[in-house]
């Protein structure tokens, strides 16, 4: 999986060099290509951002810059993702379904946001993850390539995704690891047992709860 990044930036993604996704980009098996906006401004003073017409607080950037940076890629198989808090919201099938993609060009936003006439031109899926406000797109654009990234072959064991939470639409049962008493807390017996049929079944009951305490609209569905 490629993903191009366009951004004002470029060095906020340096987080990813590290852990699960630092090691899927060693590896190959996916690559993370950034690209400063700015670099595309033709103005002296590399200007990416004026004030809005119509009027109101903040500024917007400009439409040519930004198309100048989108052309300057190979984009023939990419699909072009906007971060936005007016966007679809992300969920797991989202991901998942990304995650299908060989390329994906994802654009990062910043102040009240892009001219809409460069949106209308090269973007296909306006995405949002969540209902709250940023200063930016990239950590959205981060949180986008973290979750796709743990579907593209080899980034994760093969059975790690098979049971968490959402993947059979409730939230994962509680785990523990050794020692057996924490504090004067014991591991809840039937985990010991052997009894994997015993140990399925108070999981699915665990999973059961927590998603009604928490996450009642999941049962609803
Ligand atoms: N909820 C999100 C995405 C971007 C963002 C921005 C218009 C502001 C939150 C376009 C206004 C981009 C999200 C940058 N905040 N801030 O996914």
């Amino acid at each position: 999986m490629k993903f191009d990044i366009l951004t004002l930036f470029p060095e906020m993604f340096s987080s990813l060099e590290q852990s699960i996704i630092g090691r899927a980009v060693e590896n190959g098996q996916i690559s993370i290509n950034l690209i400063n906006i700015r670099d595309f401004s033709t103005d002296k003073h590399k200007k990416v951002d004026d004030t809005p017409y119509g009027g109101g607080a903040g500024m917007v950037m400009m439409p040519d810059v930004i198309y100048s940076a989108y052309k300057s890629l190979e984009s023939s198989d990419a699909k072009v993702i906007y971060m936005s808090p007016k966007g679809k919201t992300l969920n797991q099938e989202k991901v998942e379904e990304l995650s299908k993609e060989n390329h994906l060009i994802i654009l990062c936003g910043h102040y009240e946001g892009i001219d809409q006439r460069v949106l209308d031109k090269i973007v296909d899926e306006e995405i949002s993850i969540g209902d709250y406000v940023l200063t930016g797109g990239e950590i959205p654009a981060m949180v986008l390539i973290d979750s796709v990234s743990r579907y593209v072959k080899g980034v994760l064991k093969e059975d790690s995704i098979k049971e968490e939470s959402f993947s059979n639409g409730l939230l994962e049962y509680p785990q523990y690891t050794r020692p057996e008493i924490f504090q004067g807390e014991r591991v809840p017996e039937v985990l010991l047992s052997g009894n994997h049929q015993e140990i399925d079944k108070w999981r699915k009951e665990k999973s059961l709860e927590i998603t009604k305490k928490n996450r009642p609209d999941l049962l609803k569905k």
